[in-house]
């Protein structure tokens, strides 16, 4: 650790995790590193869980997004968590947001930096804990494997606790590019104009008189393997990347497409994968995560370059990456999550988002976040960040769940984070519907007829159809005491079938 510590200086600062997660105190705002888990603090949140168990209180808790279970996991197991932004992914913090004892703000990510300094989240920072590679002589921080919020929680804190982590790679040093905007009213334009432009600095501006604290760790990331490729992954991207074809032919877009963003989990990393064997080339990503798939397009020679704000690889992944971090950081760069999900960026370059939703209605709606109206499953992340500024928005979804118990199309969302007005594509493993420039009744037959399961068509017609009479062709035809009849017919009888 001395010699990531690069400021004599503050060598005097490193103490045990202990004695830093001592200095927090109950009802504390806390700014923390890490987006997915990457790049987030491990030793101090497992030492201060420790002394959450014997001293039972809790802390307000801002992160980039979803981080490891040595933060969510270990403070909601012993009720550390009072309240929580911006977006999670962790099952013992999902069940004490869904059991009435974790008020969870969920917020869109490229907000939640500023939400944090404009004061919305109910009082300032007052203290960051953040994983780092190295300490400047200067006493700047370089940050891991993701960027998220960090560098905005470390400007607003007066206090920074700073956890080097020994497993961390130093060539790691270089791949960042830290960029916090002023705020309104003397906010300049976002000077991002190419995916791989470099608008700021490589380390995090913190200085030697911030930090209170320093603490090795060597604990790695806990980054999680992907589920094999399976059919219906394969099927879908099958058909975006027709899809895209068709939309190169027809002069809508350049032949290396236009930058791609793409959620995190299975299904997003298997599209991308897709684009492997596809006969595309020179393809450019500006994204949130960047996962295997990213990695498979650089060994495969068709990726220009990716900008993200983590890397979130499977193990295997991550093991490549580190292996091979001399070649990818020619490639690939990490921003703070303000800059990788800005609308004004995404509207400006015109990304190709591709999320994945929980269900969507006939009209096109998604609900990328409630199960069954009312359960938080992680959050909306950067889906509507990227949904409603995107150059093409385009939905990803198996077509039904629950070994087909629900279909994933319905008649109403039962909750929902993305309207009919930001969505263009939706895709299942059936088919693809492209809507735009449709009417809301030319949608709904797009997407019954080429995206809903065979087992659910026809009840979806039938819907619509009975609908459109009863409203008397209506702009959006519902028939509003049976629209969420299928939802609770599942809750009622375990099955959307009747
Ligand atoms: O539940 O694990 O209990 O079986 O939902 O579904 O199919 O495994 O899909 O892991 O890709 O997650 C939308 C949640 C999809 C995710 C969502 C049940 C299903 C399963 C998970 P089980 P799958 P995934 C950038 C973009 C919002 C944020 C976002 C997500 C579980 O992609 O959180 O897009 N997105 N960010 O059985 C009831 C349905 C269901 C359903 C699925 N219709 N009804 N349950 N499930 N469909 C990333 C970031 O911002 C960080």
């Amino acid at each position: 650790i001395r010699d990531r510590v690069r400021n004599q200086a503050l060598q005097a600062k490193i103490v045990s995790a202990e004695e830093a997660a001592a200095f927090i105190k109950p009802d504390m705002n806390i700014g923390v590193s890490g987006f997915t888990p990457a790049g987030y603090p491990k030793a101090v949140p497992l030492a201060l869980a420790k002394r959450m168990e014997t001293e039972p209180f809790s802390v307000n808790l801002w992160t980039g997004a979803s981080v490891g279970k040595e933060l969510d996991g270990a403070l909601a197991k012993v009720g550390g968590i009072k309240r929580r932004m911006p977006y999670q992914s962790n099952k013992d913090l999902r069940a004490g947001i869904n059991g009435g004892k974790i008020e969870y703000c969920d917020l869109h990510l490229s907000e939640s930096a500023q939400f944090a300094r404009y004061g919305f989240m109910g009082g300032k920072i007052d203290v960051a804990i953040v994983e780092v590679c190295a300490i400047t002589e200067e006493g700047h921080l370089i940050p891991t494997t993701s960027m998220g919020n960090t560098a905005s929680y470390v400007q607003s804190a007066d206090v920074v606790i700073v956890e080097v982590n020994t497993t961390q790679p130093l060539e790691l040093e270089g791949m960042h590019d830290v960029y916090v905007p002023l705020d309104p009213p003397h906010r300049l334009p976002i000077p991002v104009v190419k995916v791989n432009d470099r608008i700021g600095t490589t380390y995090i501006p913190c200085g030697v008189d911030k930090i209170k604290y320093i603490v090795p760790c060597d604990i790695p990331d806990d980054v999680r393997p992907f589920a094999p490729l399976d059919e219906n992954s394969h099927r879908m991207s099958e058909h975006i990347l027709k899809f895209f074809k068709d939309e190169i032919k027809a002069g809508r877009m350049p032949k290396n497409l236009l930058p791609l963003q793409s959620g995190v989990g299975n299904v997003a990393n298997a599209v991308i994968s897709g684009f492997v064997d596809s006969d595309f080339t020179d393809l450019e990503v500006y994204t949130e995560v960047i996962q295997d798939g990213m990695f498979d397009l650089a060994d495969a020679g068709k990726l220009k370059f990716a900008s993200g704000t983590s890397f979130s690889p499977s193990p295997d992944g991550l093991r490549r990456f580190y292996e091979n971090i001399k070649d990818y950081r020619q490639k690939m760069m990490l921003r703070p999550q303000e800059i990788a999900n800005s609308p004004e960026v995404a509207r400006r370059i015109g990304i190709i988002a591709m999320n994945t939703a929980i269900e969507f209605d006939i009209y096109g709606n998604v609900n990328s976040t409630h199960i069954m109206g009312s359960k938080m499953m992680n959050g909306i992340g950067g889906s509507g960040d990227f949904a409603r500024n995107a150059y093409l928005t385009c939905f990803f979804s198996t077509s039904t769940a629950k070994d087909g118990a629900i279909s994933a199309i319905v008649p109403m969302c039962s909750h929902v984070d993305h309207t009919e007005h930001d969505t263009d594509i939706f895709v299942t493993e059936i088919g693809l519907a492209d809507v735009r420039g449709l009417s809301p009744r030319e949608r709904a037959r797009k997407i019954i007829n080429n995206c809903a399961h065979p087992d659910y068509r026809p009840m979806l017609l039938d819907y619509l159809e009975r609908a459109e009479k009863a409203t008397k062709q209506a702009h959006t035809p519902h028939i509003i005491n049976e629209a969420l009849s299928w939802h609770s017919r599942f809750m009622e009888t375990g099955t959307m079938k009747k």
